[in-house]
């Protein structure tokens, strides 16, 4: 018995220990604060470059302000779930940075020649290097590292995120900014400037412009930037048939935030038929918005290779197994009157949200539930009701087919409450919760069991 103690209590350690991957929808990672996500795809995967955001305090860097000492990678096949690949570069591992600075600001990542090139800007600890921020490169074999950073940041670059581009005809570029936003051409060896810095010229005169990044599709060169046209930063991209220019602007991929979250910081990849624009928001930081979450929407083009323009959702991306954690309150759509939704911790917004149904007939929905070939005979719901209530779980719309009825018991704590299901039709179908009686009940998941 005691031997089997045991061995129950290293699976367990070791489960938690080295299970570093998280199942998300927007914000898609819930453990700790990410921006600035550069998406990257190699060898077939989805790479997140993103910063890494923490909380300042008397002893590190400066209150109030952004504070950055590390970047964390992740990755993906399917867009919902995140394997962590940890520290890939950190301050205090950088030769020329100054590790009381906690710059770390925007980086991103290209291969070349079966090689990784990392770009991130910092602060120098030498005024060799001049003041203010320079961009220091670190390379790999493979795209998660082990990054060895060059003992020195890249000369006749001043400014702060740093966005490499290939073109088609092999020639590597660098974009960054510093108010304005610069371009140069990469030498082969992607550490050195193969041009004098120039201006992107023809963007918006005024407002701030930083975050380039560059993509190209059907031949068009796309600049992308968030720029502050009127109070806080929106999307924008220019468009052109050069990489370093002349651009046209032509219009607004996101919107300034409702919410007032002061920067945007956006990349765009084609993966697997479907575009996506990765950015972020401060999801878990409503009050402080240096602390941000990164998010993924689908992006759309027009036939004359415009883009439409993005409206931010908490669903994301991708497609939720039956069985996973379904967490409602990443919605599709919901009822104008009767939900709400609210951090479960105000405390440790890392615990993630509550949906809260109040009223008779409030909805809400949530798409693309993959129920595969498998049966289900049950759902499971984690709830917490003080008067008791009755939740109708349905297919499609509030009217949809009736999967289960849940009676959910009165009681002051969360509880999770199973009930059976009626026969599920295979494949992916969208999910609508209702609230059928005058009875509050606040969910933090639903799940299905076979
Ligand atoms: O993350 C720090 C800075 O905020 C980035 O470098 C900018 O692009 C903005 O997102």
């Amino acid at each position: 018995m005691k031997k089997y103690k045991f061995y129950l209590f290293l699976i367990i350690t070791v489960f938690f220990l080295f299970n570093n991957s998280t199942v998300a929808q927007n914000p898609i990672i819930l453990d700790q604060f990410t921006a600035d996500p550069s998406a990257r795809i190699f060898n077939g995967r989805v790479y997140v470059y993103p910063s890494h955001d923490i909380l300042s305090n008397e002893s590190r860097g400066r209150i109030g302000w952004f504070c950055m000492e590390d970047y964390h990678l992740f990755s993906s096949s399917n867009l919902t779930d995140w394997t962590d690949h940890g520290v890939i570069v950190s301050q205090n591992k950088v030769d020329w940075i100054d590790s009381s600075s906690y710059s770390m600001w925007a980086p991103d990542c290209i291969a070349k020649n079966g090689k990784y090139y990392f770009y991130f800007p910092s602060n120098p600890k030498d005024t060799i290097f001049g003041r203010g921020f320079s961009i220091g490169v670190a390379v790999s074999d493979k795209p998660d590292g082990p990054f060895v950073p060059q003992p020195e940041p890249i000369k006749g670059v001043k400014g702060i995120d740093p966005n490499p581009f290939i073109d088609k005809d092999g020639q590597a570029y660098i974009y960054w900014s510093m108010g304005k936003i610069y371009v140069a051409k990469l030498e082969d060896n992607m550490l050195e400037l193969a041009s004098e810095p120039q201006v992107v010229e023809d963007l918006p005169e005024a407002g701030l412009k930083e975050g380039p990044y560059m993509f190209e599709r059907n031949g068009i060169y796309y600049m992308t930037y968030p720029h502050v046209q009127n109070k806080t930063e929106r999307l924008e991209y220019a468009i052109g048939d050069n990489p370093m220019g002349p651009f046209k602007v032509t219009g607004v991929i996101m919107d300034e935030s409702p919410t007032g979250c002061w920067t945007n910081h956006q990349s765009i990849i084609q993966y697997e038929d479907q575009w996506y624009l990765f950015y972020h928001h401060n999801d878990l930081s409503p009050k402080f918005d240096k602390n941000r979450s990164i998010r993924i929407d689908s992006l759309f083009f027009n036939d004359d290779g415009t883009i439409q323009k993005v409206t931010p959702t908490l669903r994301g991306v991708g497609v939720t197994g039956a069985s996973q954690k379904i967490e409602l309150d990443r919605y599709s759509y919901k009822s104008e009157t009767g939900v709400s939704i609210a951090f479960l911790d105000t405390l440790n917004t890392f615990k993630g949200w509550k949906s809260i149904l109040e009223q008779k007939d409030a909805w809400i929905r949530y798409n693309a539930v993959d129920f595969g070939n498998e049966t289900y005979r049950s759902v499971q719901v984690k709830v917490l009701s003080q008067t008791g209530g009755t939740l109708q779980i349905r297919l499609d719309k509030p009217d949809g087919p009736l999967l289960s009825e849940v009676k959910i018991p009165e009681g002051t704590g969360w509880k999770t409450v199973d009930s059976s299901v009626s026969k599920i039709q295979p494949g992916i179908h969208n999910l609508v919760v209702v609230l059928k009686d005058d009875n509050p009940v606040e969910i933090d998941w639903i799940r299905f069991l076979n």
